[in-house]
């Protein structure tokens, strides 16, 4: 497969990127924080904090992702089980692996830990931890880097107040939790003003589950949190006998608290980089997403383990991409190579019916998944909007969906079917969200809208990894404007070839 992408410029970005390798599962460990601050001279549009620190949350497999991702690719179903979740590194202190000495996680997951002490065997080595001075405010750029899964944080007795997502600056908001999808970033500060102590900070997977017949499903998943520690220089650890206090954190599959952080966020309204929402649309897509099926190609139909011995899929209206294999999307494009793509991605689906009914979870009419590489072109600077619609195919998944090359607008979210009549009215043109990645509610909708003023080939895809090779995917062809400096560039001239 292969993917290659330059373009013109990088718009607005101000904050917490993720870079991460895009080379199969890679990225799992290929993988960072890209912090973009203010230019020389400027500042942020709030208090300017302290200090600042990474926390970049990953996943931690006990097995070789390779193997994992070949899996996926010969039964045409795959595991997205991991053993958890990592802090920078670290799954931290309530893992048996973490220690010699094992820990425990009480009841009601408060205070009663035995504290990591220096010098007490490799504890303190596989926790990360911060030392922070009191009466402070620091920035955390929280990055999710995660593979398959979403991921709820937390520090304990404090809260949290949002700046950033995804390098574009929100509205400040206030919180006690965040949740992120794979790929998005939340800059958030906080304040030291608790008692000089040591303060877990925690992640746990956020997991939600639909029962194909509408009961919240049983998750049967680990729930362990991973830890990291905010310690007060003023708390000596070693004269200090009470344990880091330990926040509460939500259920695995608590889908009110994620939708309430994430619909609660909003772009900050002429701070930098702010542009105006464009209220004309140019091009309207509905899109939906999720799972579906394709042909077996194995003989011995076993070894296809979708549903019904069929190939696990997943599309957008059912398109199922595929990437090139021979040369990449944009080379094609820009050397005019015919019969690598086509420019026939639909603007809807297939067809209209009541996309969140998990009763047609499993209906072949409606679920079946074409392969392709169907791509969409669109005009210089012409204003897009797509309304992302999850289907309940298989199962409803929040699918976090990523546009390379630009931000967009999250005008709406919502649960079921898109109203197409009473829906708009709840769209927000006057400071929406801004972001990269937009996590679909599950069993939901998302409405986006973006300008598509950076031309090139952009891929948009589900960032949960396990559906890349499965086919939740597109890539959107951007036309080149009138002046050179909106023109695509040619490839930089230390182009790698094969
Ligand atoms: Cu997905």
């Amino acid at each position: 497969m292969v993917m290659v992408e330059w373009g013109t410029r990088m718009l607005g970005a101000e904050g917490t990127l993720f870079w991460h390798a895009h080379t199969g599962w890679h990225r799992a460990t290929v993988h960072g924080a890209f912090v973009i601050r203010p230019k020389r001279g400027n500042s942020y549009p709030f208090q300017n904090p302290d200090n600042e620190f990474p926390i970049v949350i990953g996943e931690w497999f006990n097995t070789s992702i390779v193997s994992l991702e070949n899996q996926l690719l010969f039964y045409g179903n795959g595991p997205n089980y991991s053993q958890g979740l990592t802090i920078n590194g670290w799954l931290g202190d309530l893992y048996p692996c973490s220690s010699s000495r094992r820990r425990f996680l009480p009841e009601d997951h408060q205070s009663t830990l035995e504290l990591p002490t220096d010098g007490d065997g490799p504890v303190l080595d596989q926790i990360f931890k911060v030392k922070v001075k009191r009466g402070k405010t620091y920035m955390l750029r929280v990055v999710c880097a995660t593979l398959n899964n979403h991921a709820f944080f937390k520090v304990a007795q404090h809260t949290m107040t949002v700046v950033a997502i995804d390098a574009v600056y929100t509205t400040p908001y206030v919180t006690d939790i965040i949740v992120l999808a794979p790929g998005q970033t939340v800059d958030i500060l906080i304040t030291t003003d608790q008692k000089p102590a040591s303060y877990y900070m925690a992640s746990r997977y956020y997991y939600p589950l639909i029962r194909v017949d509408g009961v919240p499903a049983n998750n049967s998943r680990d729930d362990t949190p991973q830890t990291a520690l905010i310690v007060y220089e003023e708390a000596s650890i070693s004269n200090n006998p009470s344990a880091p206090i330990f926040p509460t954190l939500p259920e695995l599959s608590d889908v009110p608290t994620a939708f309430k952080f994430l619909s609660s966020l909003k772009g900050l309204q002429n701070g930098p980089h702010w542009t105006p929402v464009p209220h004309q649309v140019d091009e309207h897509m509905f899109i939906t997403a999720g799972l579906g099926v394709t042909n077996c190609t194995h003989e011995d139909k076993y070894l296809c383990q979708g549903p019904n011995f069929t190939f696990m899929a997943a599309s957008l209206n059912n398109a199922s991409f595929q990437l090139p294999t021979n040369t990449s999307l944009l080379e094609a494009y820009y050397n005019n190579v015919s019969g690598i793509y086509t420019t026939n991605f639909p603007n809807n689906p297939p067809k209209k019916f009541d996309f969140t009914n998990n009763t047609l979870a499993l209906e072949p009419t409606l679920l079946w998944a074409e392969k392709g590489t169907k791509v969409k072109k669109l005009k210089y600077n012409s204003t897009v909007e797509i309304v992302f619609q999850n289907t309940a195919f298989v199962t409803p998944e929040s699918h976090p969906i990523h546009l390379h090359g630009f931000n967009f607008y999250v005008l709406a979210q919502g649960e079921g079917n898109f109203n197409r009549l009473n829906d708009p009215k709840m769209f927000n043109l006057v400071n929406p969200q801004m972001r990269n990645t937009i996590a679909i509610p599950i069993g939901g909708w998302a409405a986006i809208r973006f300008i598509a003023n950076n031309p090139g080939v952009w891929y948009m895809h589900c960032h949960l990894e396990l559906h890349v090779p499965l086919g939740l995917a597109t890539a959107f062809i951007v036309e080149d404007g009138p002046t050179p400096e909106t023109t695509l560039p040619p490839p930089p001239t230390d182009f790698p070839r094969c």
